[in-house]
């Protein structure tokens, strides 16, 4: 394989003064990139008046990466639009918060369409493309269409939702057809590669040929699940920093005589803050002896502040933790901490090793990789404990958590109660097993499963035509 070129929406890796970046994706792809000679292609984050396809080519981290600025209707239609307002909460299951709108429909063509110009002239022979996300999910038509016959693989790092959530997408069948023309699609779980096969089989005569490998639209194509990892090793490494010693000291320091309880989400309606807030007021009503000994902490920097219901979620969660901390708090203590500040990895890894409980609970979840960081800061010697939602894909891997249904305020509230009074003996046998998946299947694992799948040996040859 001569090199990786990575398309994501976003382009941001980190600088080379080491600053951290925000995002589970950013910090995987950076990963890989260091690791193969490669090239990371996408959206600066500038708008211009006018599209014009100029790239910014910069090396920064190890990384080099190619940038174009978009237009601002680009960001309205492609961005907020498309992506953030019609696929993000449809395949999350708020087909409520879902807009149908041609114009989006329209910007996210033509956003595609911008990218594949822009990358065609770049890419050699023998590169192999890896495009991320929902975002882009008919890139690789866009590039097929140009001429391009270079191995093309598709992540998702969203669910992929069940037939009867997906067919409410207008011309739903066009953007899963043009799933067709990459040679390989990977899902987070074998649940989201499941209901894929189940949309092709009952939507476009599909047929699976053979396990990862499905027939629909007159197509072949492979799919996979890959469950995203953590930079694990690195992760726990930063626990060594000063800024990760002094974050941690200081939350040891506000906590003392109490435990701290810790949630570290983008702010989105997705990861059920809402309810995690409810959970944790029924635990503070039904445990009157317990409430002056912990402390929970929510760190929620905003996210798509643009996109109404961000706003409508950010109000709400701002009324119940202060109803919250009005109904429980004393003039010398406050059960309850919301921050919506944006804190450096190092700093975050000192926070969660101060934890006793890590509080992971989406209604719908890719991954989630916070679940993960939790464990890979926590001290093997007096390990904290992990409540995880069910409807998280980490959950399939995560087994030895608390797992609850994030719906539920009872099990949220039972779980934190268990989590805080469990013996230390439990502790440590359930965070040596999530430890040790943490590390086998980490990050460098999931890279090397996608392209070795993408360009190994039982990897489809072009065309995939079958008739
Ligand atoms: C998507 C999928 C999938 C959060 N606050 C701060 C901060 N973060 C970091 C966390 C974590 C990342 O953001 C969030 O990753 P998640 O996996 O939880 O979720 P999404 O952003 O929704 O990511 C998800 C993921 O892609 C990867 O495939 O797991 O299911 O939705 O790393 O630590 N980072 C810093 N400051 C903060 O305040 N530096």
């Amino acid at each position: 394989m001569s090199r990786l070129i990575v398309v994501s929406n976003r382009v941001n890796p980190p600088s080379d003064q080491g600053e951290e970046s925000v995002g589970g994706l950013a910090m995987a792809l950076a990963a890989a990139l260091r690791e193969y000679s490669g090239l990371w292609f996408g959206w600066s984050g500038k708008t211009t008046p006018e599209f014009t396809g100029q790239l910014n080519i910069q090396t920064a981290g190890g990384v080099t990466s190619a940038t174009v600025d978009l237009e601002e209707i680009d960001l309205d239609e492609y961005y907020n639009g498309y992506a953030n307002k019609t696929l993000w909460p449809l395949f999350h299951y708020r087909i409520d918060l879902a807009a149908f709108d041609r114009a989006f429909g329209e910007g996210y063509g033509r956003v595609n369409r911008r990218f594949a110009q822009t990358l065609a002239p770049l890419i050699e022979p023998g590169d192999v493309i890896w495009v991320h996300d929902y975002h882009l999910i008919p890139l690789a038509r866009e590039l097929r269409s140009l001429g391009v016959k270079n191995r093309i693989g598709f992540f998702l790092h969203i669910p992929w939702p069940a037939h009867q959530v997906m067919i409410n997408l207008p011309r739903h069948r066009q953007l899963v057809e043009a799933m067709f023309d990459y040679d390989l699609v990977g899902f987070q779980t074998a649940e989201f590669q499941q209901a894929f096969e189940e949309y092709v089989l009952s939507e476009a005569d599909g047929v699976l040929v053979s396990p990862g490998r499905l027939k629909g639209f007159g197509r072949l194509l492979e799919v996979g699940a890959f469950p995203i990892g953590l930079d694990a090793a690195a992760f726990a490494g930063m626990l060594e920093t000063a800024k990760a010693r002094r974050m941690h000291d200081l939350m040891t320091a506000c906590t003392v005589f109490r435990h701290l309880i810790v949630g570290v989400d983008r702010l989105d309606y997705s990861k059920g803050l809402e309810e995690r807030f409810v959970g944790f007021e029924r635990f503070l009503t039904q445990n009157p002896d317990l409430r002056r000994e912990v402390l929970m902490l929510q760190i929620a920097p905003v996210s798509r502040e643009s996109v109404e219901a961000y706003q409508e979620i950010r109000t709400r969660l701002d009324a119940l933790s202060g109803r919250i901390n009005g109904e429980f708090a004393d003039v010398d203590w406050a059960p309850f901490r919301y921050v919506n500040k944006n804190y450096r990895r190092d700093e975050l890894a000192g926070i969660y090793r101060a934890a006793r409980v890590g509080v992971v609970t989406p209604l719908r979840d890719g991954m989630n990789l916070v679940a993960k960081e939790f464990v890979a800061a926590q001290d093997p010697a007096d390990p904290g404990v992990l409540v995880l939602s069910r409807f998280a894909g980490a959950a399939r891997q995560m087994k030895q958590a608390l797992l609850v249904n994030p719906n539920s305020p009872e099990e949220v509230a039972d779980a934190l109660k268990r989590a805080l009074t469990m013996e230390k003996a439990e502790r440590i046998d359930r965070w040596e097993a999530l430890f040790e998946g943490v590390t086998r299947e980490d990050v460098t694992a999931w890279r090397d499963n996608f392209v070795a799948a993408l360009t190994g040996p039982r990897a489809l040859q072009r065309p995939a035509l079958v008739r």
